[in-house]
């Protein structure tokens, strides 16, 4: 689902392939038909250039909420929407001169007359080109950009969050098997990191998001706010890693914040206890009952049916 979207090739350099190309395929031609393949080998070159672009953009209507969200923080969905007007607007006129010219040139007189009437075409449609030339360089920013974009998947989405180093990144390692791929995410500096995980014929996308759900809301910039709009919209539940060791955050701080993202996602969160296997049982009962005083589930990280538990929550 990565945006791939094909860049155009500057203005002028659109306008010199184009006529080298007309060049090479009238160049057994003769006479007024000579002229009339220059003009419509020149027209046909610009058209797929220009089409070719606009199609590779998909229409962001179609797009679920979460990578429309992505492509208004990375580029803006109106100018996006601006520039492929400008390109559609630009392409109209070119096939209206088109037209016009090939009618001229039925009824030119001689040669001369027609390569005058190819020359004034060549002329025109060029300096609608040239006005693109601020769109196509924004476009092909955009371009790159947009590519940018995580390869996230239409499946059941299970966010990690939980406080700096309490066992996020390990957690997602041990459900998601494989070494978890890190995807880039434009919206922040730091990378995301993408893993399934299949249990009873059910598969779910687990996405850790280094350095963004590890803290409040209000520490946020507005790129980083966005972000969170945008996951609320993907995520169909939580697992927030609570450390009882306290050997990465106080369990104040840690129930502080898993108090706060209670409150800013609507979905179902379940807490992951981690490094059990260094914890006492009174820490691990301590986590145990905060969870429970906050009306959720837990489950140990040393769990042998921790994947299935994860899984199924995000079925729920
Ligand atoms: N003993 C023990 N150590 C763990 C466990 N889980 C994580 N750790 C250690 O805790 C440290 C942090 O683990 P990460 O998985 O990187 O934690 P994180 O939350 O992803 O960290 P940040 O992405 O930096 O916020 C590492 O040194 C891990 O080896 C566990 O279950 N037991
Ligand atoms: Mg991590």
């Amino acid at each position: 689902m990565c945006l791939r979207i094909a860049k155009i090739p500057k203005a002028e350099r659109i306008t010199q392939q184009a006529l080298k190309k007309a060049l090479k395929n009238a160049s057994s031609k003769r006479g007024i038909e000579r002229e009339r393949t220059i003009l419509l080998t020149f027209y046909k070159e610009i058209h797929s250039k220009l089409d070719r672009a606009i199609k590779s953009v998909p229409r962001i209507e179609a797009l679920n909420t979460f990578r429309k969200e992505l492509i208004d923080v990375l580029v803006g969905v109106r100018e996006l929407k601006r520039i492929l007007a400008h390109f559609n607007r630009s392409l109209r006129i070119i096939s209206k001169l088109k037209k016009e010219y090939v009618h001229k040139l039925a009824c030119a007189k001689d040669e001369r007359e027609a390569r005058k009437l190819t020359n004034e075409f060549l002329g025109r449609a060029c300096s609608v080109i040239k006005r693109l030339e601020k769109s196509i360089e924004l476009f092909n920013g955009y371009a790159v950009k947009l590519k940018e974009m995580p390869d996230i998947k239409p499946l059941p989405t299970l966010l990690i969050a939980g406080c700096p180093n309490v066992g996020k990144t390990t957690l997602l390692n041990r459900i998601t098997g494989s070494k978890a791929k890190i995807a880039s995410y434009a919206f922040t500096t730091t990378r995301l990191n993408l893993g399934y995980a299949t249990s009873d014929a059910k598969e779910v996308q687990v996405i850790d998001t280094p350095g963004l759900l590890d803290r409040k809301i209000e520490e946020m910039n507005k790129v980083e706010r966005k972000a969170i709009i945008a996951l609320k919209h993907l995520a169909n539940a939580m697992a927030f890693v609570f450390d009882p060791t306290e050997s990465s955050y106080s369990v104040d701080s840690q129930k502080g914040l898993l108090t706060h993202i209670k409150k800013a996602f609507d979905i179902p969160i379940i807490m992951v206890i981690s490094k059990v296997d260094i914890a006492s049982d009174k820490q691990i009962a301590l986590a145990k009952e905060i969870a429970e005083g906050l009306g959720l589930e837990w489950v140990l990280n040393n769990d042998s049916k921790l994947k299935a538990r994860l899984v199924e929550f995000c079925f729920r």
